[in-house]
Parts: structure tokens; sequence; C-alpha cells
């Protein structure tokens, strides 16, 4: 089902004219608005005007995470704040973690990217929605949220959490969609195993999972447990949120990207050169549309591959394939971005500490669980109080790594000097998970 057919099945010489077209418009409103694209743009010796054709993408400077970071928290706004009606933001303390804001007109495109993406899926308003994606700062919840009341669905705003509860409402409510992360899906669908429940027999028909890496295999194994098609959705908060891409019933190969308000691009990571579609490498976008916070060439460190073949269901978009490697260091856990440099500013922020640590992340059942050992300073472990104060700073990192990531790690303390070391260096992070 097709929820805009005017644009959704533009040829694609249109949707090319159409990006030129907006890119002009975004280009001359950054460089005027913000002054870190005044800046970038000047850098690179190019003015809005000089922008004529596609092919003029490369010669537009990069945004980088790292760009967002040093404009924290609205440097980058394009907007002022009372144009502004809502933020969303990353999880880490001030300097590692980035804010977005919406403007009305934001939100409004926003849901209606999110009406087509559940449309993809096959969603009307006769269905019933079990949103289990988590609502606050993760664009998540309210994303789906909106795209589901949008096209008249029965939204049912559970969060994630309380896991007992959600079956509980599986069962009584009978919703006929469930969105979540595909291993949160698994976790439901192993804790109501446990409890007697046939997940096979609720009245679900489809599951629109994303926010996390996951494989076909995991496809499958989502599928069979609770007997519905899963679908593979796909966003990231500084370019909008989910609804980005979305992979449709009838392709099941890829996810078209919504490219009348997103240019997508594959680079080579390391050189930053554009490759030819089909061929695998880091995604960038840009947007076409926002107006709060326009992204140029935004590099989101996601690994995958255009499709370009016409798909059967008559969209135009081109394709993704499903991302399941990153270019950076980045971590997903629980559907929560981390990444090391995160974790390090909370230990060093934490008398006592070496910022010397490893992160141990693996599967405990269906979802991640995640180690932290850290070295405590020779200092603390001579003249200190004992195992007591051994025991509070355990404490504090647990709650700290908790209130300002939203992961909930074992910690446990090391002598110094006990992390194993390759040529003097440690590595920081062993995952052991399988995509
Ligand atoms: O995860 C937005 C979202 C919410 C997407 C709900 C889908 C469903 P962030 O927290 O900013 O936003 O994380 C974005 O998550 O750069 C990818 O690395 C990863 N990611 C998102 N969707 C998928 C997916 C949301 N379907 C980062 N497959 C992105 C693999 C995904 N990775």
């Amino acid at each position: 089902m097709i929820y805009n057919e005017e644009f959704e099945t533009l040829p694609r010489e249109a949707i090319r004219a159409l990006q030129v077209k907006r890119l002009q418009g975004v280009l001359q409103r950054v460089y005027h608005t913000v002054g870190y694209y005044k800046k970038a743009f000047d850098a690179a010796g190019i003015k809005p005007d000089d922008f004529q054709a596609m092919a003029d993408m490369h010669r537009l400077p990069f945004t980088n995470r790292k760009d967002l970071r040093e404009n924290y928290p609205f440097g980058l706004f394009a907007v002022p704040m009372s144009s502004i009606v809502r933020l969303h933001a990353s999880s880490g303390t001030s300097g590692v973690s980035t804010v977005f804001g919406y403007t009305r007109h934001d939100i409004d495109i926003w849901s209606e990217l999110m009406a087509r993406s559940l449309a993809a899926a096959g969603l009307t308003k006769n269905d019933i929605v079990h949103n289990a994606y988590g609502y606050g700062l993760f664009t998540g919840g309210l994303g789906l949220h909106y795209g589901a009341e949008k096209i008249g669905a029965s939204v049912i705003p559970m969060s994630g959490g309380n896991t007992k509860r959600q079956i509980m409402i599986l069962q009584d409510f009978g919703p006929t969609a469930i969105c979540s992360t595909p291993s949160y899906a698994l976790h439901l669908a192993e804790e109501g195993k446990a409890q007697g429940v046939d997940m096979k027999s609720l009245k679900l028909r489809v599951g629109i999972f994303g926010a996390e890496p996951w494989s076909k295999a995991i496809c499958a194994e989502i599928e069979q447990a609770f007997s519905i098609t899963a679908l593979n959705i796909f966003g990231l908060s500084e370019v909008m949120g989910p609804g980005i891409a979305m992979e449709c019933l009838e392709g099941r190969n890829g996810m078209h990207v919504f490219e009348d308000h997103f240019i997508v691009e594959t680079i080579n990571p390391a050189t930053g050169e554009i490759l030819p579609e089909g061929e695998e490498g880091e995604l960038v976008f840009t947007t076409l549309t926002k107006e709060a916070f326009p992204l140029i060439r935004y590099r989101s460190g996601d690994i995958s591959r255009l499709i370009t073949e016409p798909c059967r269901c008559g969209r135009s978009h081109i394709r993704m394939e499903r991302v399941v490697k990153r270019s950076d260091d980045m971590l997903i856990i629980r559907g929560i971005n981390v990444f090391p440099s995160q974790v390090e500013a909370i230990l060093v922020a934490i008398e006592g500490l070496e910022p010397h640590y490893q992160l141990i992340v693996d599967k405990a059942g269906a979802l991640d669980s995640v180690e932290l050992q850290v070295e405590v300073s020779e200092k603390i472990f001579s003249e200190s109080g004992g195992v007591k104060d051994l025991q509070n700073i355990e404490r504090r990192i647990v709650k700290d790594m908790k209130d300002y990531l939203g992961i909930s790690p074992r910690v446990k303390l090391v002598e110094p000097n006990t992390l194993q070391r390759q040529a003097g260096a440690f590595k920081k992070v062993i995952d052991k998970r399988k995509f």
C-alpha cells in the first residue's frame, strides 16, 4: 500500500530534479542562518549558488558527529528556539551527546514519512499497533507513535521494559502490529514461551523492527516465533529519526529511502570519495525539507549498499541494504548508541579511577549484556578504606552509566595494570555478538 502515491512513485529524473531544486534552497538557507555552515562552505571554497546539479554533490563539505558535538546543544539549529516544538537527544554527558530540534512542519513531515513506512508494512486505520520502542529523548517511540496515529491506527504507547505487562497486553488488546528493536521482540518471544503463552496465536500479523543491526537469520527467528512478517525500518536521530528508509511488504529486499526528503550517497569511508551506486560504502545523508536541523552530507557511519533495480511494489525510491556494519567504533547496546569515548568521559569524572577499561558486550538470551572492567588507581588500592570504598566507586559507575548512557553494565574493578595490553595499548571493546 502506497501512502503518498504522487511522491513515492515519481520517475527517477523527476526525483533528481526535485532533489536539486530542494537542495539549492537548503544551501541558501543554511549558509545564511547557521554560522557553522557558512564557515564550512567558505573553507571548502563553495557558495550556495555553485550547486547546480547532482554532479556538484562532491563539492559540498561533509558534516560529522564531531561537528554536532562541537555545536552542542543548539549551535546547528537554523531557526530560533521559538519555532522549535520538540527536542530529542542522543545519550551521553555534555560534550559527547547531540541534540536535535524539530519545528511543527518537521514533525508533520516526520509523521508523514512514518505513515508511509507503516503503510509499506500494510497497516491501515483498522490496525492496533503495539509500540514498544522507548518513548523519551530517543526518537523511536514518538516517531512510530505519530506515524501510527497519522494513518489512523490505534496506538498502544507501550514503550520499552515491563515485559510481563507487555505480554499481557499483547494477549488482551490483540494488537495486529508490533514495533520494537529486533532483540526486544526475541526477548518477548522467549519470555512469553517461558510463561506458557503461545506467541504464534496472538493476533499479530506484522512487525516493524529497527534501531539496531539484525541479520536475516534473526528476521527468520522472529517471524517463526510470532508467526508474523518482520520488516526492517531504518533511521538516525541526526537526520530525523525512524522513517528515513523502510522495507516494503512486496520487495523484501532492502529499504526504500524517502528520496523526496533525503539524498543518500555511499562513500569510501577512508577517502570520502563517492562510490558508484551499488558498491558497499558509508551512507551519507542530506536533508531536503528539514527546517530546524538541516544536515548537509552527514556521515552516518553505517555501511550499506544502494539497490537501484526497480522494486515490484511500484515505489521508485532507491533501496538500501540491511545495515550490519559500521565504519567507526559506535556500539549499539539494546538499541542505544554508545561510543567508547562516552564511557571514558564517565570514568574520568570519577576520582580514583584510571581511564583504563574494557567493555565486554555479549548476549544474555536475546538481549545484550555488558560487562565493564575498570582499573582503579594505585592510590585507591593502597590507601582506601578498603572494600567499602571500592563498592562505592562500583555503585557510582553503574549509576552514571545508567543515568547518562541508559545502559546497565556489570562492573568489575580490577587492580592497576591488570587489563590485558597488547603492545602497550589495550583493547577497549570486545564485542562477542554476531549480527
Ligand atoms: O535508532 C532511530 C530508529 C528508531 C530507527 C526506531 C528505527 C526504529 P539513533 O538512536 O540515532 O536512531 O540510532 C541510529 O542506529 O545510525 C544505525 O547504526 C542504527 N540503526 C537504526 N536502524 C537500523 C536498522 C534510531 N534497521 C543508528 N538496521 C543508525 C541496522 C540500524 N541498524
